[in-house]
């Protein structure tokens, strides 16, 4: 009975290191971010579709207009688990620590995304310039990309795909 109790005070002081934690991470996403912000449907000025497999994404490069607002249809053709994560290489790699936990904690599987687990621990993984999608899963990403050109491409932040090529550019080009 000692025993048992022990345990338990000790999972529960875990799991509240743990919570404490999460909310940190979840701090830096409220941040505004430099490369532009959430789109609207009736902005939408092109669709282009960007397919995801082991380790690649097609095309690699996208050209977008300063100001212009682009629908990206994400598909993920591959047999495990990818993410279509708009962003700079700073916010990639201060990612690294959240991804690894996800996959760690069994919040994203080889091929399977657990949504109650990830819900349990906080982490919706919703964000607007962001989509984590399992084998054959498809989805949209609406962003407004800024007027003057920025840094920003995009990028797998599952363990190991960014390191194994899954990362691509976007190229301001033009007049908006
Ligand atoms: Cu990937």
């Amino acid at each position: 009975m000692q025993t048992k109790t022990t345990l338990l005070t000790t999972l529960a002081a875990g799991f509240l290191a743990m919570s404490s934690t999460v909310a940190l991470a979840d701090i830096g996403h409220g941040e505004p971010p430099t490369y532009g912000t959430p789109g609207e449907a009736h902005h939408v000025s092109r669709t282009i579709e960007v397919r995801m497999g082991e380790m690649f994404f097609d095309p690699k490069s996208i050209d977008v207009a300063p100001g212009e607002t682009i629908r990206f249809v994400v598909i993920n053709e591959g047999d495990v688990v990818h993410e279509f994560n708009l962003g700079t290489e700073n916010d990639w790699v201060s990612h690294i620590n959240e991804m690894e936990r996800m996959t760690a904690e069994g919040m994203i599987d080889y091929d399977r995304i657990d949504h109650e687990k990830m819900r349990a621990m906080g982490m919706m993984h919703s964000d607007p310039n962001s989509t984590l999608l399992e084998p054959g899963e498809r989805a949209e990403v609406i962003w407004r990309f800024p007027d003057e050109a920025t840094e920003v491409g995009f990028a797998c932040n599952v363990p190991g795909h960014r390191e194994a090529g899954m990362v691509g550019n976007i190229v301001f080009r033009g007049e908006s």
